[in-house]
């Protein structure tokens, strides 16, 4: 940790711009910090008004239904949001006017008091980054962990600002839309999961969208610790160059400098030639290949931070896997249910699709991103699945695949999706919700279509057949 903190804010005009769980965050702590805090929101409907009548009992001055630019153009800093687009009137405002933004975890990080891990890249980050904080919050560190992460598993950014004890160690998860508006933000040990085309519907370009991922390196310094996906070729190409000393991790590979798949046993090596085998595969407690590639980065940067080997390796086969994730949640009539809605991208669901043995069925569908289906091809082909296709994408899907394998499409909802697929699964089959797209189109989140889909699976395993 080398960076100047501030301490204080007092004098100082704060605009945030959204006033969703960022905007909030970052509204309390410029307010605790002493600042003159403005929130503006475009929305004005019933959740917007209940937020900003806290915000104002507070001291805060709150616009709703809109963003008054003459006020926010007074602010000493601007705080964005990250869900709000590059193409947004608001920030086309700002940028018309040369006034500097930034996002809410750099804003956070001007008051860190204490080391941060970073994790970011496109999928992986979650489960990587709460498997850090389990490791070493099971060695005894205290951890604070949040960022893009999502209000179950932890807080925005700036709320872990507002800690009365400095952590150990911030664990901050980030997506390419929070680095996009990164200044100072440093990580001192940065982890890159992989990276694949998502956010089309953001970028105009999958270049656009990992030259904001690429962000991650651009305060780096010789102090600066890597752990990187070495079976990634943009991941490696990205980081190539930079300063600091890079740490791999590969399940292709053995000897990298890092961690390693060696004889099917999880293994580090983080000097050349001290070797320390930590757990044979099959005892990870997560299911899945991609989840191998997560120990190994965890296990990476467990061993970075000083945690002993016998910790990370009773604390690798203890590990939990995280709701949506390849997550088993009913069994029933012989088929097993497999809820995986937080893969949003074709990258995230191939993974997980490869990752099978058994007959699959798989429910692929959702918001339509504009990414191109046909790389899920081959992952389907290798498990024999039989495709069921539903949701705004679900035509598209059913185009894309169709030369290749028979796709059945449900263009009625979700439910009578599920019951159609599960209709047809026999003994022996896995039904998996694996849906390559976001949620958006017929849910508020993935977290809620993962929830309706395990509802209706525990259902479906347990009603009569007559
Ligand atoms: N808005 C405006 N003006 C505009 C456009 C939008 O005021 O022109 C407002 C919206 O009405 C809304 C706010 O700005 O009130 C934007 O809120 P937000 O979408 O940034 O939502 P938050 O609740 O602050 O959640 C964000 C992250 N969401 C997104 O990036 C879309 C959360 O990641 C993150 O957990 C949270 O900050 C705390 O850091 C979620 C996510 O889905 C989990 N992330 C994406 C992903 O992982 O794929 C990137």
């Amino acid at each position: 940790m080398k960076n100047k903190r501030i301490r204080s804010l007092d004098g100082k005009r704060i605009a945030v711009i959204g006033v969703a769980a960022s905007g909030k965050a970052a509204a309390h702590l410029a307010l605790e910090r002493g600042g003159s805090v403005h929130v503006s929101d475009l929305r004005s409907d019933a959740s917007a008004h209940a937020c900003g009548d806290e915000l104002r009992a507070l001291g805060i001055e709150v616009d709703l239904g809109g963003h008054p630019m003459d006020r926010i153009a007074k602010a000493d800093t601007v705080v964005v949001s990250p869900g709000i687009p590059p193409d947004a009137q608001v920030l086309k405002g700002l940028n018309d006017q040369g006034i500097r933004w930034i996002s809410e975890p750099e804003f956070a990080f001007r008051f860190f008091d204490g080391p941060l891990i970073v994790v970011t890249g496109t999928n992986g980050k979650t489960t990587t980054a709460t498997l850090i904080t389990h490791l070493l919050e099971s060695y005894g560190y205290d951890v604070a962990l949040g960022g893009n992460i999502g209000s179950v598993f932890g807080p925005a950014a700036s709320e872990l600002a507002l800690r009365k004890r400095s952590p150990d160690w911030y664990v901050v998860e980030m997506s390419s839309f929070q680095l996009s508006g990164i200044d100072l933000f440093r990580a001192d040990i940065g982890v890159f999961t992989n990276l694949a085309p998502d956010h089309l519907d953001r970028y105009l370009s999958v270049e656009e969208y990992y030259s904001d991922k690429a962000n991650l390196f651009i305060n780096a310094d010789e102090d600066s610790r890597w752990v990187i996906n070495y079976d990634d070729p943009e991941v490696v190409k990205m980081a190539t160059g930079v300063p600091g000393e890079v740490y791999n991790f590969s399940t292709k590979k053995t000897r990298v400098c890092g961690a390693y798949l060696d004889s099917k046993h999880l293994t580090l090596e983080m000097v050349p030639g001290d070797i320390e085998v930590l757990i044979p595969l099959g005892k990870l407690g997560l299911l899945g290949d991609h989840n191998v590639e997560n120990a190994l980065a965890a296990a990476t940067v467990a061993k970075l931070t000083g945690v002993s080997e016998d910790s990370i390796k009773c604390n690798l086969m203890n590990a939990q896997p995280l709701p949506h994730r390849t997550e088993q949640v009913a069994e029933g009539k012989g088929v097993r249910w497999i809820n995986d809605s937080k893969a949003t991208n074709v990258a995230a669901a191939r993974k997980a699709i490869s990752s099978f043995v058994d007959p699959l069925i798989v429910l692929l569908g959702g918001k339509d991103k504009g990414e191109d289906f046909s790389p899920l091809i081959s992952s389907l082909l290798s498990v024999e699945a039989r495709v069921f296709a539903y949701g705004e994408a679900g035509p598209r899907i059913q185009k894309t695949l169709a030369d290749s394998l028979k796709v059945v499409l449900i263009t009625s909802s979700f439910d009578v999706a599920f019951r159609t697929a599960s209709n047809a699964a026999k003994p022996g089959d896995i039904v998996l919700l694996s849906p390559a797209c976001s949620s958006f189109d017929l849910f508020n989140s993935y977290e809620e279509r993962g929830e309706r889909f395990t509802e209706l699976a525990v259902a479906f395993a347990t009603e009569d057949d007559d």
